[in-house]
């Protein structure tokens, strides 16, 4: 947490303002009550149901034992159910833990164990996947499934009543922690980051107001919601803020999400880059034909959409370049993360700005430095490590004080893991990583985690996990693996089982495997990825 005195210089200038969510959420039902808030299928729900519906859901989440501070995993897909669920625990004052959807028993099981959760919120059946089969994994949470319980306890039945909404106890105060976001992480599991309600606040505010949302903005949410861009930057809950409307996808495919943006007259949504160059390939391919490659029947009309944001990995120039001219919009660069920092393209930038750089900082106060190896200031322009502190930049991951010690400076800086270099009119342009991680089309893999569950097969003895450039991902994984002397080489197919049935996310399932017979080391004997980087790219070229 941050010392007091940056915590009386935030609140001074006037980032912290003591807002809670849940006032956020009230502020709004009064004021416009009226007003369509969420938009999920056929389902239109108004502000004021919205805070209805969270404040019976409160009562019922309190009804079971949910307290302030408590800790509840919540894996919802985009739906109506996933804001009563955060805005009845934000009511509370109890901490959402944000699982993505395509997390599965090793990350939903860690997620609970290491939060010491009481509850588990899920979905029934989801892209073909059954949640509840969690259950075990969600141990000694209590399971709570919206949609068909199945035997377990139904988050449809635990709506309370007006009686129950007043007697409910006093809710947070706005320097608490609200939730608990995940990061990509680079190390061993998933670290959990705390964001309060004061911090998160203000980013959703400065980007609500960089993104030049009003009541008039409808936001596509297309990618999870609980992923720290589509919620914040200024996603969901940016949108509601600024009382405007939020659309719900289910699935991110152009065949869904282009007809969902004629249909509500969506104006702003964000992306991946792997998503954008899909859509942008779906509309550029105009289908004639009833149902063409795509699933797409007609060109879609996208004139009520103003501005498309990419971000969460490296956006290529070339496909930067195909967002106007096909889309009829304009872009938006987006490099963030979940630890705090945001860095935007600005709307009125010039094109030169908006498509070649990752953007600026969202606050004056976001304080940036860029170091050589031994965290010297390297020379401005040049590439280097991204240290950054600031009023929404968190001072420590939860419960991982030996972690926090080298993920962050003496002084309190986030070490981002990014390579970048700031230009002379202070965009960023990301040059690349220093991080163990795998950023695959904006889902992020942390090697070292994966390389545990290979550990775990019998015919392993050693595994390393890479990037390896991939045209259509930006990057893919790959595991080097050294056999156990005397054990038959594993296939691909027998460890990505061996990691599937581990309940590893599938995105983070190596796309493909090397044996070898020795790993590179460095010079102090730690396996040299980068050399393993190497030779699979001298691979890849012969
Ligand atoms: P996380 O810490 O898991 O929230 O992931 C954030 C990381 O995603 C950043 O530190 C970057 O490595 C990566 N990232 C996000 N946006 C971009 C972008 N626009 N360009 C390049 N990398 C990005
Ligand atoms: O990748 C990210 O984590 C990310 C990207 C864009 C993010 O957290 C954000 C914007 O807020």
């Amino acid at each position: 947490m941050w010392p007091e005195d940056f915590r009386r210089v935030y609140r001074e200038r006037g980032y912290w303002t003591g807002q809670t969510f849940d006032d956020l959420l009230r502020e709004r039902a009064e004021a416009h009550g009226e007003r369509i808030a969420i938009v999920d299928g056929e389902r239109r729900v108004t502000y004021a149901e919205l805070r209805d519906r969270a404040l019976r859901l409160a009562a019922g989440l309190h009804g079971i034992g949910v307290r302030r501070g408590d800790r509840v995993v919540v894996q919802l897909p985009n739906t109506a159910e996933f804001f009563d669920v955060v805005f009845a625990l934000f009511r509370l004052g109890a901490l959402p833990v944000f699982a993505l959807p395509a997390h599965r028993s090793a990350e939903i099981g860690y997620f609970c164990a290491h939060t010491e959760a009481v509850a588990f919120v899920t979905t029934d059946v989801h892209e073909g996947f059954d949640h509840r089969t969690l259950a075990a994994a969600a141990e000694p949470a209590t399971l709570v499934v919206a949609g068909d319980p199945g035997g377990h306890a139904g988050l449809a039945t635990l709506y309370g009543e007006a009686d129950d909404v007043a007697r409910l106890p006093a809710g947070p105060a706005a320097d608490e922690v609200a939730f608990l976001q995940l990061s990509g992480g680079s190390t061993g599991l998933p670290k959990l980051i705390p964001r309060t309600h004061d911090d998160y606040l203000y980013s959703v505010r400065a980007s609500a107001e960089i993104c030049a949302l009003g009541p008039g903005s409808i936001y596509l949410a297309a990618l999870p919601v609980s992923h720290n861009f589509t919620m914040s930057s200024p996603g969901v809950l940016g949108a509601l803020h600024a009382g405007g409307r939020v659309v719900l996808a289910r699935r991110p495919d152009p065949a869904t999400v282009l007809p969902l943006i004629e249909r509500e007259r969506v104006t702003i949504t964000a992306v991946v880059p792997p998503l954008a160059r899909l859509w942008l390939e779906a509309v550029e391919s105009e289908p004639t034909e009833p149902t063409g490659p795509t699933g797409l029947t007609a060109r879609p009309d996208l004139a009520s959409l103003a501005v498309l944001q990419v971000g969460g990995a490296k956006l290529a120039d070339t496909v930067a370049a195909r967002v106007g001219p096909v889309l009829g919009c304009r872009l938006q660069q987006v490099f963030g993360m979940a630890e705090g920092l945001v860095n935007y393209t600005r709307l009125d930038d010039p094109d030169e700005i908006v498509l070649h750089t990752q953007g600026r900082p969202i606050s004056p106060d976001d304080e940036l430095r860029i170091v050589d190896d031994a965290d010297r200031p390297v020379p401005p322009g040049e590439a280097g490590h991204l240290l950054t502190r600031g009023p929404y930049t968190i001072r420590g991951y939860w419960r991982a004080a030996a972690h926090n010690r080298t993920a962050f400076t003496a002084d309190g800086f986030y070490r981002t893991g990014d390579l970048v270099r700031r230009r002379p009119d202070g965009y960023l342009v990301v040059e690349g990583r220093a991080k163990d991680q795998i950023n695959r089309g904006g889902e992020k893999i942390a090697a070292e985690e994966v390389e545990h569950h290979l550990l775990t097969h019998p015919a392993v003895h050693d595994a390393a996990v890479v990037a390896v450039p991939d045209a259509y991902l930006g990057e893919r994984s790959c595991a080097f693996v050294l056999v156990r002397p005397g054990a038959v080489p594993p296939t691909l197919p027998a460890l990505r089982r061996h990691l599937r049935e581990r309940g590893l996310a599938a995105f983070k399932i190596p796309d493909r495997v090397e044996i070898v017979d020795a790993f590179p080391v460095t010079g102090v004997g730690k396996i040299s990825r980068r050399e393993l980087r190497a030779a699979l790219a001298a691979t890849q070229k012969g």
